[in-house]
């Protein structure tokens, strides 16, 4: 009987903890032009209620659609993270539409369709977000015409990772890519190993790094260089140094790299001296144009 208890009472905490709540957002504070939001993370952005549209003779029709939002959308497509429960929508032009957006992740969602009229949508767009689990819904008329809108959530690489959508009014305009569903993906990640092995160049994907790079091909061929010198060398010296003991030979080197010395010092010394002859002979040349 205890071990019953015991194991329900589990039961409860454990399915209590997984359920999400979803808060409504239907108290918003309206700041015109379409722009209404709570201080609770739900936001409405381009919302139209009543202004028909340049083409329209009037309303076409009055359509509802509930949009979720959420990773579980996500689970039927490999290799995404997140979705809409719905990729493809379609209705008249003209037509009055409210979409009620449910976000059921703990992360922000947005529910956002671009490329409408800038005369009616300042911002070219309708926009609905939740920060948390929720609902929020807007309103719009869709714009005359025949048409594919993006509908997508705009947080960085959301609709990368799969939240992306496409509303046509008619027939609409063609495809948009990477639609989960429904059509290809543009970058297709596979499981298949590369053909050749794909060497990246750091410097061109961080771009810090381009002098180490530089640096590092510029002594990697001084290197080659020095060994091959050190080759063609090879039987010279083998010859030069038969039947000499280390000791000779160790002499010999010493031998050669104050030779070597001596000559850096004398060619630094003409050097300077030329340096300084130039220097002379700018110096006279300017004290004569500043005489005249
Ligand atoms: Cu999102």
């Amino acid at each position: 009987m205890r071990s019953l208890l015991l194991t329900g009472l589990l039961f409860f905490f454990a399915s209590s903890a997984h359920a999400i709540k979803i808060e409504d957002h239907d108290k918003l504070m309206d700041h015109g032009g379409g722009h209404l939001m709570d201080m609770g993370g739900g936001m409405v952005m381009g919302q139209n209620i009543d202004r028909i549209p340049d083409g329209c003779s009037g309303i076409a029709a009055t359509k509802e659609i509930t949009v979720h939002a959420g990773h579980k959308y996500a689970k039927k497509f490999p290799g995404r993270m997140y979705a809409f429960d719905v990729q493809e929508y379609q209705f008249k032009p003209c037509t009055k539409l409210t979409i009620h957006f449910i976000n059921e992740d703990s992360v922000r969602h947005q529910c956002t369709m671009h490329g409408l009229p800038k005369y009616m949508y300042p911002k070219g767009m309708s926009h609905l977000e939740v920060t948390r689990p929720g609902k929020i819904s807007g309103t719009l008329i869709l714009p005359p015409g025949e048409k594919t809108y993006l509908v997508h959530c705009d947080l960085a690489q959301h609709m990368e990772k799969g939240m992306k959508g496409q509303l046509k009014t008619g027939s609409g305009s063609g495809d948009l890519p990477s639609i989960p569903g429904v059509t290809p993906f543009v970058i297709q990640d596979t499981y298949d190993p590369l053909p050749e092995r794909v060497v990246v160049d750091s410097s061109s994907v961080a771009g810090l790094s381009t002098t180490t790079t530089n640096n590092e091909t510029l002594m990697s061929g001084v290197t080659i260089i020095g060994i091959a010198i050190g080759l063609l060398m090879t039987p010279f010296l083998m010859r030069k140094f038969k039947g000499m003991s280390i000791a000779e030979i160790s002499a010999y080197f010493i031998g050669l790299s104050k030779q070597l010395l001596e000559l850096l010092k004398k060619l630094i010394g003409i050097l300077m001296r030329l340096i300084s002859k130039l220097i002379q002979m700018v110096v006279s040349q300017k004290k004569a144009l500043t005489d005249k």
